[in-house]
């Protein structure tokens, strides 16, 4: 059983890269874990008011979860590894973004990186929880408040389809409540302004401006 435990360390190293930091360091862009919420995430990255950086940093925080749930299931089968390993690699990426050995341990809150694992368990599944997330942005204007409702239905979608669309695994299902928990506590300062109405709205003031 030692290639289980060799995928969880390289997809924990994986989801380690914080790529809200490395991609705006990139780009000569201030890091943005010095303005807006301070969180390295796409939608921090946005207040810096570049569009690019926030999609390449989604994008790339994403292929973090999705790739090792993906290569364990096209590949994993001869090396002893199914769903088990699945829910396994995904929560380690997932915990790599949260807390990132290569930054002090001091990462995100795993929004882009848990659509990645959703996707990686299947596309619709991952598919549904964004359009989850782009519904409530919509309507609300709030990326925190999308992102805390897509982590609530996912674990929902995940159950509600089994059967139907896929054979839904327990240690999956598992995986899927334990992200939303960490999501959703990584929201707390999120939540808190939520309540008190000072939450930031998507589309609104930019770093730097009024
Ligand atoms: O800076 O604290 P902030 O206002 O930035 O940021 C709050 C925000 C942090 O997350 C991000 C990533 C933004 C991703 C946007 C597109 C996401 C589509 C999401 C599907 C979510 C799946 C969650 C599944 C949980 C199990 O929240």
């Amino acid at each position: 059983a030692v290639y289980p435990l060799i995928a969880t360390v390289a997809a924990y190293l994986l989801g380690s890269l914080s790529f809200a930091v490395i991609v705006t360091r990139a780009m000569g862009m201030r890091d943005p874990r010095t303005y807006g919420s301070k969180n390295p995430g796409a939608t921090n990255v946005l207040r810096s008011g570049s569009k690019v950086a926030a999609i390449v940093t989604l994008l790339l925080d994403a292929v973090k979860g999705w790739l090792p749930v993906a290569l364990v299931a096209w590949f994993g089968k001869p090396y002893g590894m199914e769903e088990g390993t699945m829910a396994l690699v995904g929560l380690a990426a997932f915990l790599g973004h949260l807390w990132p050995v290569f930054f002090r341990f001091e990462g995100g809150k795993g929004v882009a990186t848990a659509l990645g694992v959703l996707l990686g368990v299947s596309v619709w599944l991952g598919l549904a929880a964004a359009l989850t997330w782009v519904i409530i942005a919509f309507f609300f204007r709030y990326s925190s408040l999308a992102s805390l409702a897509a982590a609530l239905f996912a674990p929902m979608y995940y159950l509600l389809a089994d059967g139907a669309v896929w054979n839904a695994d327990n240690r999956i299902a598992a995986a899927i409540v334990v992200m939303g928990l960490l999501l959703a506590w990584r929201h707390k300062e999120n939540i808190k302004r939520l309540l008190e109405g000072k939450e930031s709205r998507l589309g609104g003031s930019k770093v730097g401006k009024a």
